[in-house]
């Protein structure tokens, strides 16, 4: 698989610091996916995880600095702090290293639509700091996310390729979290009727999606604990959900984990 010039990139809800984080497989997206615009939607950094206990990887600093450098080489590099990163809320306005900080963004696509980007966490209706934990229970979440690793561990052993997210499949069974993505949708288009903008691109939920709603489109990034997702937007305008994880088409399999590097395992809960 080559590497894509595409227009924009879309990520959200990375949840740097937290053992939950799959830094690697942002990694191989990002050396897949070339960008003019890389658009950071909120909760890239774990400020909250991180006062509790700090899980910072030689993968995760790597990821930092490819950001960092296609900032200098002239990516337009947009970021909007999140729940888990509102200690950068106060540098709004500023920039550094080359990355804006806004708390909000229009971007226009090349076929000319306008999107608000934002990342949604004035929209939760449940609680402010709503946790995934909360909806699907915290003893439920927590136990999902360990059986999980040892699911990758038997899948990688049996030599399936890609990866599926035990606490993903609860998030579409469950009532009450279906019940939840579907009350944030509405709340946050509700939202982008009244800016006037043709959709809206956000995340917080880790939930991606892309659907057409009374004529705007909603479109949310998901995250890279559970989903590993991303939302690219073609040179033509067109835009995608790109699910990296699961993707048959990466060619290149994952290095087997080492001794020296820790298991993907989300031993972590990691809140929306
Ligand atoms: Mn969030």
């Amino acid at each position: 698989m080559q590497e894509k010039q595409v227009r924009s990139i879309f990520l959200s809800d990375i949840h740097l610091g937290t053992r939950g984080c799959q830094a690697e497989r942002l990694l191989d997206f990002l050396r897949y996916h070339d960008s003019e615009n890389l658009f950071l939607i909120g909760d890239i950094v774990d400020f909250w995880a991180m006062s509790r206990s700090i899980h910072w990887t030689s993968t995760q600093n790597t990821v930092v600095q490819k950001v960092l450098r296609r900032a200098r080489k002239g990516t337009q590099v947009v970021f909007i702090p999140g729940n888990h990163d509102e200690a950068l809320r106060e540098y709004i306005g500023t920039t550094f290293g080359d990355i804006r900080l806004e708390s909000d963004w229009i971007h226009e696509t090349a076929d000319g639509r306008r999107f608000l980007l934002l990342h949604g966490d004035e929209y939760d209706q449940v609680t402010r700091h709503h946790r995934w934990v909360a909806v699907l229970g915290d003893v439920a979440y927590n136990a999902l996310v360990r059986i999980n690793g040892g699911l990758s561990r038997i899948r990688r052993r049996l030599g399936i390729s890609g990866y599926w997210s035990l606490a993903g499949y609860a998030k579409r069974k469950v009532k009450t979290a279906v019940s939840f993505i579907f009350d944030f949708e509405d709340s946050v288009m509700h939202g982008a009727r009244e800016r006037g903008v043709d959709g809206v691109i956000c995340g917080h939920i880790h939930w991606a999606s892309m659907r057409e709603v009374d004529g705007l489109t909603y479109v949310n990034c998901g995250d890279w604990v559970d989903s590993c997702t991303a939302i690219v937007e073609h040179l033509d305008g067109r835009l995608e959900l790109i699910h990296w994880g699961a993707q048959p088409t990466a060619q290149k399999a994952l290095p087997a984990p080492t001794a020296q590097t820790p298991e993907r395992e989300q031993e972590a809960a990691v809140s929306a």
